[in-house]
């Protein structure tokens, strides 16, 4: 400062730790400098302050919005300490230097997204200005200022001061993420004006906030780096999925276990009882709704004959007989003795307990040099009508059958056929070029059981008459649910007539590529 004195310019709306970093700079012999309502919270905290207002000489204006927007606090975070003019010009004014900034903004976020909301002037006046330019200021001239936005790092600021050792790298850090911190906050009001005027209508505006969350070991495989970024405006303390899920047990989660534990929780999350989903490479192979949980997890196991193989003396997860190998474990809650006996199952099994994902979320996906974005799935068996266009009218538990298939089906890969029965997946293809192909997988797996049961299709039967219609109806398959389409759909229909099978329309497709 001019007058030799380290000073410091501390204003901060969330004031976490701010007794901490007080003394610690009045320690260091830093004369602190602050905002209103900073300054008082010191001054209670028995840390002596300079009100910002002793330097501009002007009180705050404009009911705060004009607090340290001043050349008296500008100058003394801007000023090349190596530039001869920049240092006369400091001293012809008066201006001291600010060797340390410490600023965080006005909850602009939290405000707007808290329930019931904010009106819109009151969101107006949540955008912080002032905050934002002595950030930038202090991240541009982070050369001779140290600019800190997050109280995590108030112990490094303070251990770094302490060393009186300079650290170019540093600087850099905390100037790098100053500015993330600012290019968040403008998204978050960007995204916030967009809504204001748009509304909810599509195509929507995509500056979504991201946070890095973790930096992962590797990603699909070890040669590739990885991180996991969460959406700000999901990592509210009530939202949902998988990236606000606890972790109670286990290693660290991966790349790919990100990945299969999300296509499991949005699956699971789509059944009203409980439901037990087994997943593979993201696809459900194994799902069963029971009052009884562990009859559910029986019973999905037995839907992919490799799953029970894998199991010699299979009991149960909780009995100790268990020989399956898991990755992952979700679920909305544990009882406490559950999560005990899970702990104990193995040390790397991974515990997760997650909120119900919001709906109405967008899904976006990278491709080459883009972003495709589209409203979420979130369609359900309410949310359709099963057609009857047999002769054949299904009976109550068939069409149960046929809705539960249907709903497998909406989160296995196309093309995508299910066949399900009691509540109960008994087999499934995904992921084939052909839909006789899937088909024929999924009646493999079934063997038998496919005998009465439902078969639910992502999308329609290119071809009846000897082909993968026909190949159900001869299996024993009972009732057929797909969108319908096709310009061979009365083939399906006489089909279906033939063998006395009922066949369902829904009109609506779920593709998941
Ligand atoms: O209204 S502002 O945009 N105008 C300003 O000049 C200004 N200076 C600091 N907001 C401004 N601030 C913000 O006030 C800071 O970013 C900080 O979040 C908050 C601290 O106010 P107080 O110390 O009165 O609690």
């Amino acid at each position: 400062s001019a007058s030799g004195n380290k000073q410091a310019l501390i204003s901060l709306s969330d004031k976490k730790d701010l007794t901490l970093l007080g003394n610690g700079l009045q320690e260091l012999g830093y004369t602190i400098v602050s905002t209103g309502g900073t300054a008082s919270a010191l001054e209670n905290a028995g840390v002596s302050v300079t009100k910002v207002e002793q330097l501009t000489c002007f009180p705050e204006m404009l009911d705060g919005r004009v607090k340290t927007l001043h050349p008296n606090i500008h100058g003394g975070i801007l000023a090349r300490r190596d530039q001869k003019n920049h240092m006369e010009a400091l001293n012809k004014h008066g201006i001291g230097t600010f060797d340390v900034v410490v600023v965080n903004l006005y909850p602009f976020y939290d405000k707007v997204t808290s329930t019931g909301g904010i009106g819109f002037h009151d969101g107006i006046e949540n955008i912080d200005i002032g905050g934002p330019a002595m950030i930038r200021a202090a991240a541009k001239n982070h050369k001779d200022v140290l600019v800190v936005v997050d109280s995590q790092d108030y112990h490094a600021l303070l251990e770094f001061l302490k060393g009186g050792q300079d650290d170019q790298q540093f600087r850099r850090k905390l100037a790098w993420k100053a500015f993330e911190h600012v290019a968040s906050y403008d998204s978050a009001v960007s995204e916030w004006l967009w809504k204001q005027t748009a509304g909810d209508k599509f195509p929507p505006n995509l500056t979504v906030p991201l946070s890095m969350k973790s930096s992962l070991r590797y990603g699909e495989n070890p040669h590739q780096k990885a991180a996991f970024y969460v959406d700000k405006s999901l990592s509210e303390v009530n939202a949902g999925g998988i990236a606000t899920a606890v972790q109670h047990h286990g290693k660290e989660m991966s790349y790919n276990n990100y990945l299969d534990a999300d296509a499991a929780w949005n699956c699971v999350s789509e059944f009203r009882n409980p439901t037990c989903v087994i997943v593979k490479h993201t696809n459900p192979c194994g799902v069963a709704s029971r009052v009884d949980i562990l009859e559910a997890y029986r019973l999905a196991v037995k839907a992919d004959p490799a799953l029970a193989r894998e199991i010699r003396e299979f009991r149960s997860p909780t009995d100790g007989e268990t020989r399956m190998f898991y990755e992952i474990v979700v679920a909305p809650k544990y009882t406490e003795e559950g999560l005990e006996i899970l702990c104990g199952k193995s040390k790397t099994l991974r515990i997760l307990e997650a909120k119900k994902n919001e709906k109405g979320k967008l899904s976006l996906r990278q491709v080459g040099g883009g972003w495709l974005a589209q409203d979420s799935d979130d369609l359900t068996p309410e949310d359709i009508q099963f057609n009857v266009v047999s002769e054949k009218k299904p009976q109550d538990g068939e069409l149960r059958d046929a809705e539960f298939a249907w709903l497998c089906a909406k989160h296995v890969k196309s093309n995508a056929i299910v066949i399900a029965k009691d509540n109960c997946m008994l087999g499934m293809g995904s992921g084939q070029p052909n839909r006789r192909e899937s088909l024929r997988i999924a009646l493999r797996k079934a063997g038998d059981e496919a005998k009465g049961a439902a078969l639910a299709s992502d999308a329609f039967f290119p071809f009846a008459w000897k082909d993968a219609v026909e190949e159900a109806c001869e299996s024993g398959i009972r009732v057929i649910a797909e969108p319908g389409g096709s310009i061979r759909d009365g083939d399906a229909v006489d089909c279906c007539n033939k063998y006395g099978v009922s066949l369902l329309f829904t009109n609506v497709r779920h593709f998941r590529h």
